[in-house]
């Protein structure tokens, strides 16, 4: 398989469920401001269309798109590994729950603070929204559940612990949310999350 992705963008979630799931996968970074595939110069578009990360080969003529698609079918075609509770089960609609949350409501919060087109109120409306969010992840990892949906680390996991990444670069920070930056620091120190934050050269910022 082969994972496009920017250093620390979204496509860091799939990274790190690849590895988690110990699939080999070979890793194109692409410049985002150029449109580029750093390695060949060739216009990212011609792999996905929509022009941004992350995108996955399957390496059998399919191209994945969409982060919270390839993570469930990484987790589908690879059970064993244990991201995901199967299809049709409870376990498995709050794991699609939380994805969906972090994809349309965090992630996509977090947009117009790494705009430079964003102006006020877009930044501190942003700011609001992403704090608050925080503070409802904040108040469901209180609990004291390892991972956000228990005591074993899923799909959900490599997406939210990517997106917290983004307070550092944003200012937000994560000082008022000690409970999530016990749960960042857990997930930093599992060797599928070292590997991929390695390989993003992103070892020394995390
Ligand atoms: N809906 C997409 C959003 C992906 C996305 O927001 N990618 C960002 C990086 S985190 C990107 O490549 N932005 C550049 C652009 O939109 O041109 C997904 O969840 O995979």
């Amino acid at each position: 398989m082969k994972l496009y992705f920017a250093p620390g963008a979204c496509s860091l979630s799939p990274h790190i469920v690849l590895r988690e799931a110990g699939i080999d996968v070979a890793l194109e970074r692409v410049d985002l401001a150029k449109g580029e595939i750093v390695a060949s110069g060739v216009p990212f578009k011609q792999v996905n269309p929509k022009g941004y990360v992350p995108a996955l080969d399957l390496g059998n003529g399919n191209v994945l798109t969409e982060g919270a698609a390839m993570v469930q079918h990484l987790a589908d075609t690879h059970p064993d590994a244990g991201l995901a509770a199967p299809a049709g089960t409870v376990e498995r609609a709050r794991i699609n729950e939380w994805l969906t949350f972090l994809s349309s409501e965090l992630h996509k919060a977090f947009s117009p603070l790494f705009s430079s087109a964003s102006g006020e109120p877009a930044k501190s409306d942003a700011i609001a929204k992403v704090t608050g969010r925080l503070a409802f992840v904040e108040s469901v990892l209180a609990d004291g559940r390892d991972y956000l949906t228990g005591p074993r680390f899923t799909i959900a996991d490599a997406y939210l612990f990517t997106l917290a990444n983004w307070t550092g670069p944003t200012g937000i920070g994560l000082e008022a949310y000690p409970s999530l930056t016990a749960y960042q620091a857990r997930v930093a120190s599992r060797p599928a999350v070292q590997a991929a934050l390695e390989a993003e050269g992103l070892l020394q910022a995390a």
